[in-house]
């Protein structure tokens, strides 16, 4: 069960912020509108919501997610792997100290984005990426078992983040997208395959007795639905644009 959420405001600085997508700028009313369905969807799950400001200084800071990983009992304040995004934590970090004692961190030269760590029960999936390098995982992986959890390493071939491509929904059930349809490393899991064209729905979030998805994906959500989850729709076009998807927007705890 999780407790506690953290947003951040989009700031008006947002349309600029980094993409890889050629899918157009994003309008700014709209992610705020979009946001604001994201928060109360949260707040329909039961927890209660930390609903930072904008930093307009940082336009990817939205995306809170890649700031931390987070565990019952510590945190990881991550050390992000875009310049532009390097200084987003201090903010992160110090919301942070009202729900922990306990702090790590991934430290120069290694980088690392909490959207490529995945948490399945007490195996912690880390993938390496544009933005996490072998060394940023080396830390987090050392970090986790020194307290008892598990870390596996994960060299991504496409996919933006790891959890680009896949998320966990509980009871050993995953959804995976494309590399992970057959990822040698997550076939003992239960598995929801999602066909190419609904890719981007492979990023959702289970929270309390929800699945959260983006909107329109009919036959990701039919399959979360027969496994007997209840599923909240959401529209996300404006943040799809720059490359975010559900989990980004948040860290849950
Ligand atoms: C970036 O390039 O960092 C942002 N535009 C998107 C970050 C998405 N975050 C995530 O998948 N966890």
């Amino acid at each position: 069960m999780y407790k506690n959420v953290i947003v951040k405001k989009p700031g008006k600085s947002y349309v600029n912020g980094l993409t890889t997508s050629d899918l157009g700028k994003p309008v700014y009313e709209k992610a705020l509108e979009q946001h604001d369905a994201y928060v109360e969807a949260l707040k329909k799950c039961g927890v209660s919501v930390t609903f930072l400001p904008a930093n307009e200084e940082f336009p990817d800071s939205t995306f809170v997610e890649d700031t931390a990983v987070l565990t019952p009992e510590f945190a990881v304040i991550s050390n992000p792997g875009a310049v532009s995004r390097n200084g987003e934590t201090g903010e992160i970090e110090t919301a942070l100290k009202k729900f922990y004692d306990t702090f790590h961190y991934i430290k120069t030269p290694g980088t690392l984005d909490g959207g490529d760590i995945l948490q399945i029960e007490d195996h912690f999936y880390i993938g390496i990426s544009d933005r996490t390098n072998e060394e940023g995982a080396r830390q987090l992986k050392e970090i986790l078992e020194s307290e008892g959890y598990k870390g596996k390493i994960v060299p991504l071939q496409k996919f933006f983040h790891l959890k680009t491509g896949i998320s966990y929904l509980g009871k050993e059930l995953i959804i995976a997208a494309g590399e992970f349809v057959d990822h040698p490393d997550f076939q003992h899991y239960k598995k929801i395959t999602v066909p190419l064209e609904e890719e981007y729905s492979a990023n959702c979030i289970r929270v309390n007795d929800y699945v959260i998805i983006p909107k329109g994906y009919e036959e990701t959500i039919r399959q979360i639905n027969e496994a007997g989850f209840e599923t909240i729709e959401l529209e996300m076009s404006e943040f799809q644009k720059h490359d975010g998807g559900l989990s980004c927007l948040s860290l849950r705890f």
